[in-house]
């Protein structure tokens, strides 16, 4: 750990080489910010001289862009927030819960709530925005728009926090997030014998996720007396009752479930996250060692990260995002994404990879940068291409880094 801080001291030096203009000050001011915070990994690391680079390739390449690392809103890691700051987020998503949806309630009778809203449109469009090329833009829109529906319809003031995977993997039980005090997302489930989760297509012993401590209800923390209104499609638990309508979007409602789980974490330790920015050459490769080789036993930082939680719905493909932490776990996708764009900007600001069916079954054409990513009720479509810049994509209404 005592090596930590030389590292910022060098990085510092670079910054000072061109003439101490304010603007230089600025930039120098806010890295030295970010990286002063309580960093402890190679990724932490990364993203701070990551910020040099996109600081240095903006004054090259990308002068009059109004959005700078100075002005741009900041990201911040789930225990980088105040106690403070950890309730007014999760009383913001509670209040989420209780806005009345915009989803046409004869279409979706289980849309009780703004915060369902979201869920639909990730369940119905779970099979057209996963091992696609639309992944990771797709992704990107939806944890924006969700933050900014908390923050304009129910008044929170701070960004979307994001869950570091590699800080918390080693014992996700007892850590900030999954603690079950009144400033963590809410604990573990209670214990209820389960099978763990089943990853088909995978070799022998990584064909299974061994369950851990919980399974059942979560009964402490923000989210303790959550009502699930939407799915199942997809349970990977056993015991969750099914939905009244074959799409998932009846009404079931029910309780939250996890099983936070230190078998899924393994795969989330910093190394990975480090070595899939670090070693993806190509767009193609990084999408898929995220999302898992699975035929290979890996199951890559995605799928980690959402069988840390598991349960129901946060274990189920489609309707995952009916467990708050999903938008944690996606903040983080999205700043491993940004990050790796960073290491390459000028071609990774333009680039897509992949078709518009999951996995290419069945077979389709490639993405293009003109393909339309839409959010349902939740926001209007978009050009795929808007989204790939967090640096002035959505026509200069993305302007975020993370911190
Ligand atoms: C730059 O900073 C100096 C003092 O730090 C101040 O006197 C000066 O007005 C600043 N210039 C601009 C353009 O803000
Ligand atoms: C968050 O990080 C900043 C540095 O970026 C630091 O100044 C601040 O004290 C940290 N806050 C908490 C609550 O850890
Ligand atoms: C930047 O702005 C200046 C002045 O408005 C303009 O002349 C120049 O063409 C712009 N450069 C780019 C790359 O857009
Ligand atoms: C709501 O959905 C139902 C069933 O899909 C449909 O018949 C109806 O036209 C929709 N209403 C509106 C206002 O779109
Ligand atoms: C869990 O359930 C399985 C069968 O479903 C049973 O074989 C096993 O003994 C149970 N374990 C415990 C600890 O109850
Ligand atoms: C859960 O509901 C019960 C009964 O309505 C209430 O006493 C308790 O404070 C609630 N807990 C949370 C964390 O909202
Ligand atoms: C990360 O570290 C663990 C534990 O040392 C090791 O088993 C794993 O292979 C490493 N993963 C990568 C991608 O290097
Ligand atoms: C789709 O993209 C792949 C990979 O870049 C390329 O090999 C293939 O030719 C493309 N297909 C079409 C129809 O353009
Ligand atoms: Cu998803």
């Amino acid at each position: 750990m005592r090596l930590l801080p030389l590292l910022p001291l060098a990085l510092l030096a670079q910054a000072h080489s061109p003439p101490c203009t304010n603007k230089t000050d600025a930039t120098r001011d806010a890295i030295m910010e970010i990286i002063t915070s309580p960093h402890t990994d190679e990724v932490d690391l990364l993203a701070a001289k990551s910020l040099y680079t996109l600081s240095k390739w903006q004054k090259k390449h990308d002068r009059n862009n109004t959005c700078t690392i100075e002005n741009a809103v900041r990201r911040r890691e789930w225990s980088n927030l105040s106690g403070r700051e950890r309730i007014a987020y999760t009383d913001a998503v509670k209040c989420l819960q209780r806005l009345p949806a915009k989803t046409n309630s004869t279409y979706a009778p289980g849309a009780k709530s703004r915060f369902d809203d979201f869920v639909v449109t990730h369940i119905e469009q779970t099979l057209s925005i996963h091992d696609t090329a639309n992944f990771l833009t797709w992704h990107r829109y939806y944890v924006y728009t969700y933050e900014k529906a908390l923050r304009d319809e129910c008044g929170y003031e701070g960004y979307q926090p994001y869950w570091n995977w590699g800080k918390y993997a080693k014992d996700p039980i007892h850590s900030p997030l999954f603690d079950g005090s009144e400033t963590s997302m809410g604990g573990n489930g209670a214990y209820v014998n389960h099978t763990g989760v089943l990853i088909t297509g995978t070799p022998a012993p990584y064909d299974v996720i061994p369950p851990d401590q919980g399974g059942g209800c979560v009964t402490t923390g923000p989210f303790s007396n959550m009502t699930v209104n939407l799915g199942p499609l997809a349970a990977s638990i056993s015991g969750v009752p099914s939905n009244p309508l074959p799409n998932g979007l009846g009404h079931n409602p029910r309780c939250l479930r996890r099983d936070v789980n230190k078998n899924s974490a393994t795969v989330t330790t910093s190394n990975y996250t480090y070595a899939l920015i670090t070693e993806s050459e190509t767009l193609a490769r990084f999408q898929r060692v995220m999302q898992g080789e699975f035929s290979l036993g890996k199951w890559g930082v995605h799928t980690g990260g959402h069988y840390t939680v598991g349960g129901d719905p946060g274990g189920d493909f489609f309707a995952s995002s009916g467990d708050p932490t999903f938008y944690l776990h996606h903040g983080m996708i999205d700043r491993v994404y940004w990050l790796w764009q960073l290491q390459d900007l000028s071609t990774r600001l333009n680039e897509v990879a992949g078709t518009i069916t999951l996995g290419n079954v069945p077979p389709s054409r490639n993405g293009t940068v003109d393909d339309v990513v839409g959010l349902g009720v939740n926001a209007k479509g978009v050009r795929l291409g808007e989204l790939l810049n967090t640096m002035g994509g959505l026509g200069r209404e993305f302007c975020y880094v993370y911190v």
